[in-house]
């Protein structure tokens, strides 16, 4: 079996970040994840892929071509397109290790990931390839600040979640930006009661008010129950946090139940009282 993990959410969210962080955290616990960059206009990362996208194919190439004349979001759509038409070089460059790990860092154009099929059938081909596969989607803790805001990106979560179709994890991310009184009023939203959480909206005034609030009420009773989201605060500073999110991945991809047992010999040294009888 192998492992991975696509690493999903919006434009600044710290899916690089995180990527950099879990891959140290690995290392200093002697254990290898290696990371693969899937963002063709990514330009800086702090660690080092076994696997660069920009290898294959760099926006800047796609929207400079005088043929197809992409803007940059029509051109980053086309370079995943051409990553599914070219997987021998993914193939190629991941090799074919037995039980390695694998952090996919994607790029932040979440409508690869809501409705697109594209990530998709990334995920259909890595699952040919033997991978166990779990979906990590990063929410800047920021935005989690009212209900509605809550509700907007729970729902992206949930779409992601139903378009993908694997085991999936939400983290809230740069917990270490928030102050005291933020991290008080976050806990509100990580097993959140929607319902306490868009009361305020209910009834707002004015004929779209209303409506948008009571949309925002109906929205948050099926999150609730269906308990269909919840999220995990990560503070990227706490190495302990770091491990507590990793285990839970861990366990939601089954990482480490096939893995052969590591043995060797051991030779008993002679008792004294042995050699004396
Ligand atoms: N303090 C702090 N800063 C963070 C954290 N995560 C990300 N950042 C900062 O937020 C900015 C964006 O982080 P990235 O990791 O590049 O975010 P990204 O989701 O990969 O961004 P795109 O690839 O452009 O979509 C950078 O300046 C990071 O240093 C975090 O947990 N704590
Ligand atoms: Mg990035």
């Amino acid at each position: 079996m192998r492992y991975c993990q696509i690493v999903m959410g919006p434009a600044g969210s710290g899916k690089s970040t995180y990527c950099a962080a879990l891959a140290t955290h690995a290392a200093d616990a002697k254990r290898t994840i290696n990371v693969v960059n899937l963002d063709p206009a990514a330009e800086r990362y702090n660690y080092t892929p076994v696997a660069d996208i920009r290898d294959l194919i760099q926006l800047e190439d796609v929207m400079e071509d005088e043929e197809m004349k992409f803007g940059p979001n029509g051109g980053l759509v086309f370079s995943m397109e051409f990553l599914l038409e070219n997987t021998e070089w993914l193939q190629d460059a991941l090799g074919e290790i037995e039980d390695d790990y694998i952090l996919f860092d994607c790029p932040g154009q979440i409508e690869l990931y809501t409705h697109m099929d594209v990530m998709r059938k990334f995920v259909d081909l890595l699952q040919e390839w033997n991978f166990r596969v779990c979906g990590v989607f990063l929410i800047d803790s920021h935005f989690m600040v009212d209900g509605g805001k809550f509700i907007s990106g729970a729902m992206a979560a949930l779409s992601v979640m139903v378009n993908l179709e694997v085991p999936h994890v939400n983290v809230l991310s740069k917990i270490d930006l928030l102050s005291v009184g933020g991290r008080k009023q976050l806990e509100r939203f990580i097993e959140p009661d929607t319902h306490s959480l868009t009361s305020d909206l209910q009834g707002t005034s004015g004929i779209l008010g209303e409506r948008y609030g009571d949309l925002t009420c109906s929205l948050a009773k099926v999150l609730d129950d269906y308990s269909l989201v919840k999220f995990f605060p990560l503070d990227i500073t706490n190495e302990e946090n770091i491990q507590d999110l990793l285990i839970m991945i861990d366990t939601t991809v089954q990482y480490g139940e096939d893995l052969d047992v590591k043995t060797q010999d051991f030779e008993y040294p002679d008792r004294e009282d042995d050699n004396d009888q």
